[in-house]
């Protein structure tokens, strides 16, 4: 009988793990022709072509469009200003992926905000709750620290799929144009897939890449990338993180252990842990922060695919919530995709 239930059990996993590997494969695939879809595409549409280098406002037009557009014809369609109106506006706000404790907090300050300045007039309000939303952004710190002289480390982590390795080329990319030296690093050893993924960005954005086999020690490519970015005299050294592990307490060992062999190598020295979190998973992004945050000292975060997304409210959910900054935000797939964030910018993108 135990044997029978055991034999099942055993059965059950594999096959579980074939599925797994399975979707795996079809990702990577559509992976590799995604990239090469993309190199097409870049080599079509160089710098300075109308619609290369379209605005944030452009980038962030289905949040706009979507629920912050709501929220401009709830105001404007209104002829007094009532409990009805807030009630409204807190539902919106929760569609957004703001939040429950957010949206209170929002739809409190504004009120209070509406009485403070006598406004009596409902289409008045949409530009008090813009007010009132960019102040709960956090503003300061949002620049990332890598301007010291010497080497500048950052560390990327955040679980799969969300685009730490897109991001990692982006940065790159960014860093090289300005003239910096940058190394990247691959730490993720775990599929290999990821190593030629981030090599494919190496090369695309000229920065220098450590890699070692798939399999091997995350450790000891964070090492070897630490050593090869003072001997090189690098500016910059970006170290990619694998986001899948067999359980999520391997994961977060693996990211314990990075953080020991980075002190141990550059003990003292600051540097940039960056979390990654996808802007479309809403709620559950804001979950997964909440455990990183408490096994590593994040120094900030980078909220990727608002491009593709119509509830652009977890930008003030992270804000708020983790009391930390966030740095950059991505707006789509190509290499130019990534903008430093400005929470003034930010919210007058999403604002009609
Ligand atoms: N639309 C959009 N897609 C993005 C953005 N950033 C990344 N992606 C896409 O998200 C997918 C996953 O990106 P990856 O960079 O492979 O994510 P990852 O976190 O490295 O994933 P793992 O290595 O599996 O942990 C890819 O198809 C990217 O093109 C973005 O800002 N906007
Ligand atoms: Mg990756």
């Amino acid at each position: 009988m135990f044997k029978k239930i055991f034999g099942f059990g055993k059965k059950n996993k594999e096959e579980l793990e074939r599925k797994e590997l399975e979707e795996q494969k079809v990702k990577e695939e559509l992976e590799r022709k995604k990239l090469e879809e993309m190199k097409t595409k870049e080599e079509g549409e160089k710098p300075g072509k109308k619609g290369f280098f379209k605005s944030l406002k452009d980038k962030l037009i289905k949040t706009r469009e979507g629920l912050f557009g709501k929220m401009k014809t709830l105001f404007s369609s209104r002829s007094i200003i009532d409990e009805d109106m807030y009630e409204e506006l807190e539902d919106l706000l929760i569609q957004s992926d703001i939040g429950m404790d957010m949206t209170l907090k929002i739809v409190g300050e504004l009120e209070k905000e509406v009485k403070k300045r006598g406004i009596k007039d409902p289409s008045l309000v949409y530009d008090v709750l813009k007010d009132v939303m960019e102040g709960f952004l956090i503003s300061e710190g949002t620049e990332l620290e890598v301007n010291k002289p010497g080497m500048n480390l950052v560390l990327v982590v955040g679980v799969n799929g969300v685009g730490k390795t897109t991001t990692i080329g982006k940065l790159a990319s960014k860093y090289i144009k300005e003239g910096k030296k940058v190394v990247i690093g691959a730490g993720d050893t775990f599929r290999a897939a990821a190593i030629e993924q981030l090599e494919e960005w190496a090369i695309r954005s000229g920065a220098e890449i450590i890699k070692h086999e798939q399999g091997s020690d995350p450790g000891a490519v964070v090492f070897d990338t630490l050593k090869a970015g003072i001997n090189r005299g690098a500016d910059i050294v970006i170290i990619d993180t694998a986001g899948r592990l067999h359980n999520k307490n391997n994961l977060m060992k693996e990211l314990e252990k990075i953080n020991t062999i980075i002190d141990k190598n550059i003990g003292g020295v600051d540097y940039e842990s960056l979390l990654v979190i996808d802007g479309t998973t809403g709620q559950n992004g804001l979950n997964q922060a909440k455990v990183f945050n408490e096994v590593t000292k994040l120094t900030g975060f980078i909220v990727t695919k608002l491009d593709g997304t119509a509830k652009g409210g977890i930008v003030f959910a992270i804000s708020e919530e983790l009391k930390k900054p966030i740095k950059f935000i991505g707006v789509g797939e190509g290499i130019e995709d990534l903008r430093e964030f400005d929470s003034k910018e930010y919210v007058d993108a999403i604002f009609e």
